[in-house]
């Protein structure tokens, strides 16, 4: 890192080269983007320095396979991971600008849309600062997650541009540009004695990689994500006219534009779109391509091609990968089918997300085909041998294996299923899900390879997630402990829990808390225009909109506390803030009608002073990286309350827990784990468990009338929906939500998420929050309980594990490292 003087000259001399200005005539975007750049240069020779350490160290490198890297802003990151905050805000302030606002002037690059890409961008955090060498591969979509804007309460959808500028943290990479093919049809030719495969007659694109930086913390150690951007091979031009080729060169102009232009704004949802497929066959080719190159670069034997690389697939989407491999190998390395295979199969590794079935990727057969038409054949063989192991294995009862297992049944690509039976290792990503994936969902395959199955706990990064998003409690920590290695050590937290029964400590700590909770309403305030008191609790529920994480639960409960404040004399309660922060996907209309719900319910009580501003309802509008870093540190419950059995993991839970936020929710996910790491005692749990729930599906649900028909306080409620007290102007309004609530939907089941089953236990945890919280000691001795013991969820002890069990990599040894 440069000294202050030569990074004051850095940025004074970046805004005159960009901008023709001395530093006083600047503004603060332009400061943003000198600065940047002067940060960029500081790394240039680390990242040189490491690139060149992987291949002198023939170190082994793994490929992070991912359609989704959120990894919000990288200035304010990038400064935490040279150690160089202090620094930076002095040499900032000399020049007259403040490094907070300066930083809040990068677009937050949101290339993923919840928490599988979110846990992508933390890994890659991890395994720089471990110094395991590692490749994030992606794309470098053009319009990014949404902006969310809400109008009279509802959702609306804003592109966001977040490349409009330019980018500082990026470098393009024409050099390693691959041609990537679609459609047309296979032609085999015989070449002495051997069968030869050739794509003809196809459309095709030139796949362009940027690289961006990824700093370990304090190690010299730099990685690299390296996104996928589309070009047509050749402009449109007269001489393809002239050969009558006018119309595929236009297809090809078209199919480079279109292909990278957009993320599909869908969490936990597949929506089988063509352009989706054509996105993942895209990065994933030019990612293998580029690895084979880069690995022949430096060896002559492509059978060593294991010892040296592995690919992690981030749930199904890059799947493919499997079959591209393979036609690699065979087509263009001359393997034979075993030979290949044998290498693929110890090459890739398959991570699950989800259970949600609506998420389980299935390509019909015909759309897959005429894609990949040469990919399809690879595919054909791998399920024809594959279907051959299942009638050895299971004589008795084939045909119905083959039903539950085969990649092609149906008419459609089963995409989990080739990961699985190609892989090497299968991952759940907390002990729950994983259970529940050998138990349940995947219970065959687990049932014939039970070896390949292994559960690694999600995780986080403490560098993002408390050092930069909490300074103050960091700051606090570093005093406590008399060191900061928690910063790479996690688990050093635990030396926290000497000070659970020292006042002062507990004092201090819910002073930060404090601290943190107005900057929280400054932001709200300036966002929302909401007064919100500091001293009410801040009960805070922000992840993606899905049904099954029940925010609807969450608003019913406001609005039966509500009524109860109006209409029970008897009845008070301590004042509560529930915060809110969603996106719905664009399509999901169940989801955007809850947006609806949340923001009417917060204009009826907002403005009702007779309540004396008891509950305060606010939904923060675009929810992203940048403002959940605000949010964590400011928030006193984490609403962690999906139907058990459904979260995977959730790593929001995490990230509160580290802020020192105790978790009201269910027994699912990780939250089961955080409730392992606290004890009971420090959390609040509500609700079926997950053999309940799975109980209860396997025997139809159960009948959500008889509540409403024995609980008049829920009944209200429900019946509020359609009644017009929310939504004077359209008493139909809500009647989709009420009628989900109450009546068979189709194929689906009443209240499929059980909200009015958990419904009265949700609300007496809530009764047990405020009991809790009322006792100032015991609160604070809670809140401290929970940082202490959050150890466990580095996303550094995540990685270790998958390099322990999995990806088996070197750390790199880097000379220049501080
Ligand atoms: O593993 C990261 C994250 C989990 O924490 C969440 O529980 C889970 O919902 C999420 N899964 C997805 C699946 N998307 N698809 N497909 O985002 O992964």
């Amino acid at each position: 890192m440069m000294n202050a003087k030569e990074l004051k000259k850095a940025i004074e001399d970046n805004v005159k080269v960009l901008y023709r200005k001395t530093i006083d005539e600047a503004s603060k975007e332009q400061v943003f983007y000198a600065l940047s750049y002067a940060i960029k240069d500081t790394v240039i020779d680390e990242w040189i320095n490491t690139h060149k350490a992987y291949d002198e160290q023939d170190a082994k490198i793994l490929y992070y396979l991912s359609m989704e890297f959120l990894i919000g802003r990288a200035l304010g990151n990038n400064i935490i991971n040279l150690g160089a905050r202090k620094e930076v805000a002095e040499v900032l302030e000399e020049l007259g600008f403040d490094l907070t606002d300066i930083e809040d002037q990068e677009s937050d690059p949101a290339l993923g849309n919840g928490g599988l890409g979110r846990l992508a961008a933390c890994f890659l955090d991890s395994l720089a600062t471990l110094n395991y060498p590692a490749y994030g591969c992606g794309i470098r979509y053009h319009y990014g997650m949404f902006k969310q804007k809400i109008e009279n309460g509802y959702q609306k959808e804003v592109p966001d541009d977040w490349i409009k500028n330019g980018y500082p943290f990026e470098i393009k990479r024409s050099e390693y540009s691959y041609i990537v093919k679609f459609g047309g049809n296979v032609r085999v030719d015989n070449v002495n004695g051997k069968e030869k495969f050739i794509q003809e007659n196809y459309g095709s694109v030139k796949a362009i990689p940027y690289d961006m930086p990824v700093l370990g913390y304090e190690n010299g150690m730099v990685n690299s994500l390296r996104i996928w951007d589309a070009e047509a091979i050749t402009n449109f031009s007269l001489e393809q006219f002239d050969k009558g080729d006018y119309q595929k060169a236009l297809e090809q102009e078209n199919l480079a534009k279109t292909l990278v232009e957009v993320l599909y704004p869908n969490d936990n949802h597949y929506a089988g779109k063509e352009l989706r497929l054509k996105q993942q066959y895209f990065f994933i080719s030019a990612s293998l391509q580029r690895a084979l190159d880069k690995f022949k670069s430096t060896h002559s034997d492509i059978h060593m091609l294991p010892e040296k690389v592995v690919f992690q697939l981030n749930d199904t989407h890059p799947t493919v990968a499997i079959p591209e491999l393979m036609r690699l190998l065979l087509d263009e390395e001359g393997l034979n089918w075993d030979e290949a295979w044998d290498i693929t199969s110890r090459c890739m590794a398959y991570t699950n997300h989800t259970i949600m079935s609506e998420a389980l990727e299935k390509w019909p057969i015909d759309l897959f085909k005429s894609l990949l038409p040469r990919v399809y054949q690879i595919v054909e063989e791998i399920n024809r041998r594959f279907v051959v192991q299942i009638r050895d294995r299971y004589p008795n009862n084939a045909a119905e294996k083959e039903k539950k297992m085969a990649i092609l049944y149906d008419g459609q690509v089963r995409m989990a299923y080739m990961a699985i039976i190609a892989g090497f290792s299968v991952n759940g990503v907390a002990k729950l899900h994983t259970q529940i994936l050998e138990h349940q969902e995947l219970k065959d395959f687990y049932e014939m390879m039970p070896e390949k199955f292994n559960n690694k706990t999600n995780g986080i990064t403490q560098r993002r997630f408390l050092v930069h998003a909490n300074p103050l409690l960091t700051d606090w920590i570093t005093k406590k402990l008399g060191s900061d290695k928690f910063i790479t050590d996690l688990p050093q937290l635990s030396g926290l829990k000497q000070y659970l029964n020292d006042d002062k400590s507990l004092e201090e700590f819910m002073e930060i808390k404090y601290q943190n909770k107005l900057r929280l309403v400054k932001y709200i305030k300036e966002h929302n225009g909401i007064d919100v008191d500091p001293n009410s609790i801040f009960d805070v529920q922000v992840k993606r909109l899905h049904e099954y994480k029940r925010q609807l639960l969450n608003i019913l409960h406001v609005m039966y506390l509500y009524n109860k404040l109006k209409n029970d004399d008897n009845f008070d309660m301590y004042p509560r803030t529930f915060i809110f922060g969603a996106k719905a996907a664009a399509g999901y209309r169940r989801a955007k009608q809850t947006i609806k719900l949340i923001n009417s319910v917060a204009d009826v009580i907002n403005n009702d002073k007779s309540i004396n501003g008891k509950i305060k309802v606010v939904f923060i509008e675009d929810y992203k990286v940048s403002n959940a870093e605000i949010i964590f540190a400011a928030a006193d419950v984490s609403e962690q309350i999906s139907t058990a059995s459904k979260e995977a993991s959730g790593t929001g839970n995490m990230k509160f827990m580290l802020n020192g936020a105790p978790t009201l929710g269910t027994m699912d996910g990780a939250n089961v784990e955080i409730v392992e790491e606290v004890g009971r005692d420090n959390a609040f749990i509500f609700g079926l468990s997950s053999d309940e729930v799975i109980a209860y599906e396997n025997n139809g649900g159960y009948d959500p009338m008889t509540i409403f028909n024995s609980d008049t306080e829920i009944r209200t409620v429900l019946m509020q929906l359609v009644n017009g007290f929310y939504s004077p102007n359209n008493t139909e309004e809500f009647r989709e939500i009420y009628d989900s609530l109450l009546k068979k939907q189709g194929n689906d089941r009443a209240d499929v998420y059980f909200i009015l089953k958990d419904f009265r236990s949700y609300a007496k945890a809530h009764d047990e929050v405020e009991k809790a919280y009322k006792d100032k000691k015991r609160w604070a001795k809670m809140a401290l309980t929970q940082t202490a013991n959050a150890g466990k969820f580095s996303s550094d002890r995540t990685i270790e594990e998958y390099v322990r069990d999995i990806w088996h990599l070197t750390k790199l040894r880097l000379d220049n490292a501080k």
